[in-house]
């Protein structure tokens, strides 16, 4: 396989980088570390290292250094497609560089030869309540996989170190392979008939995923790429990219720590903002009869932070800027399918809730994220995220999918580099109160000295 065969060949210098860093250089200092971040969810303490991916704070996310619109430019399309298929970003991801077609192309392969999900994750599915959430759904599913991981096998039978990383980049190219058929089972498991539905050999990994779930439009299989692209990676300090990192730092395989990444995406403010933005526009929409006007919809918005409720899809802990992954998207529609009343809707919202969180003034980034405007275009397909019946949150699992490539990149490279377990330190309040009144000579409590 070229992919391995590729990442067999960086080791070498990747691990004398490391080495030399942490031997000759092991007490300079990156960050420090103030009493606001320790209490404020360790914004910008820089205490973490990927290679996949970095977000600028005002360009947004390189992956592997490239931006979203070179990678539409540079990676390898199939011929009549407007978009890159996946096999290529995940080399890309994997190895560091675009590869060829044909790289790309066997990562397809590799896929099609895994892609078989076994009966038994069915039945796990179909044991549940319909009415249970996707993204619960999605979890158990990658977790009923864990019987199959080579590294817990691997690990059992006391392989070397140096060969972890293989055994978790055949569990993660394993996982990644079923992740298409595993989301389409859920989508018709509780929006459909419930029928598993069989990838088309001619079809690539994303472009399946739209057939399994009953898809068959050339547009919406763009999409599927373009998704699966924008939704990869975000560099390691994110919920779903660190709950795995910090999983698999354990020795967990693959699908122990992907699926509690993917139980951290579930969360209203991290992947679950696409289903909360959308559900926000639907109540715009309903209570407005149609697309407001630019007032209604600031009164609007202001009603919503007045109720004390976030406005789903704003905001970022890193970006300050319109999230590069929104403007790819709201291009798509602009080419597509400009006169969408809900589109249209998420356009307005992008020229109205900015303003009105400048005014505000609390939020550090007014600008909209890459949830802000997903969940629009895939409703434009028909693409339900929920039927009313249960939570929704199926737009959560198509992120899931695609976020599956970028962590389980991460997981393979940690193994490959060694990365240890991971353990912070943490201290109690008083130590905290203790440290500032001894340095400052202030008085911080009744009774401290
Ligand atoms: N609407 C209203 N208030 C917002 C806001 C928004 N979209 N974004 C931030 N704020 C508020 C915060 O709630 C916080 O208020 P308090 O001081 O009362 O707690 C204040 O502004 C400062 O927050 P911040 O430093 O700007 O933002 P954080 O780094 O703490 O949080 C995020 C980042 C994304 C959780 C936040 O912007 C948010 O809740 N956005 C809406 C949910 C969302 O879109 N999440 C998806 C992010 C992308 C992803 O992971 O998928």
């Amino acid at each position: 396989m070229i992919l391995k065969e590729q990442i067999l060949q960086q080791l070498p210098s990747w691990r004398a980088r490391v080495k030399k860093l942490v031997q000759e250089y092991g007490d300079f200092k990156v960050s420090e570390v103030a009493m606001a971040q320790i209490f404020g969810g360790m914004r910008n303490v820089k205490a973490l290292v990927s290679d996949i991916s970095f977000v600028d704070p005002n360009e947004g996310i390189r992956l592997r250094g490239y931006k979203i619109e070179e990678l539409l430019e540079l990676l390898p399309k199939r011929p009549g497609d407007s978009v890159p298929f996946s096999g290529g970003i995940y080399f890309l991801l994997l190895v560091g560089r675009i590869p060829s077609f044909a790289e790309a192309m066997e990562v397809e392969e590799e896929w099609k030869k895994r892609q078989e999900v076994p009966q038994h994750v069915y039945d796990v599915i179909r044991s549940m309540p319909k009415t249970t959430s996707p993204m619960t759904l999605f979890s158990m599913g990658i977790l009923a996989l864990q019987g199959s991981s080579l590294f817990a096998k691997r690990y059992d039978e006391g392989m070397k170190k140096e060969d972890y990383w293989d055994a978790m980049l055949e569990d993660s190219l394993d996982l990644t392979a079923k992740a298409p058929a595993i989301a389409a089972f859920i989508y018709n498991y509780k929006f459909r008939q419930g029928q598993i539905v069989k990838p088309k050999d001619e079809l690539d990994w994303a472009a399946n995923f739209g057939w399994m779930i009953g898809i068959e439009d050339k547009t919406y299989y763009d999409l599927a790429r373009l998704y699966f692209m924008i939704h990869s990676d975000h560099e390691s300090g994110n919920v779903s990219a660190h709950a795995t990192y910090l999983v698999s730092s354990a020795l967990s395989d693959i699908f122990y720590s992907t699926s509690a990444g993917m139980n951290g995406l579930a969360g209203p403010l991290h992947g679950r903002a696409n289903q909360e933005a959308m559900g926000w526009l639907l109540e715009v929409y309903r209570e407005f009869n149609g697309v407001p006007s630019k007032e209604q919809l600031a009164e609007y918005a202001w009603n919503t932070l007045q109720s004390g409720k976030v406005i789903p899809g704003y905001g970022h802990a890193v970006l300050r800027k319109t999230d590069p992954r929104f403007t790819v998207q709201l291009e798509f529609g602009e080419k597509y399918f400009p006169e969408d009343d809900l589109f249209r809707l998420a356009k307005l919202v992008y020229e109205v809730v900015p303003q009105v969180l400048i005014q505000q003034g609390k939020a550090k980034d007014p600008w909209p994220n890459v949830d802000a405007i997903s969940g629009t275009i895939q409703h434009h397909f028909g693409v339900l995220d929920g039927d009313g019946n249960g939570p929704g949150g199926f737009y959560t699992v198509l992120f899931g999918v695609s976020r599956l490539l970028g962590v389980s990149a991460n997981t393979v490279w940690a193994r490959a580099l060694g990365a240890p377990i991971e353990r912070p330190k943490s201290l109690t309040t008083s130590m905290l109160e203790n440290m500032v009144e001894q340095q400052l000579g202030v008085k911080l409590r009744e009774g401290s000295e």
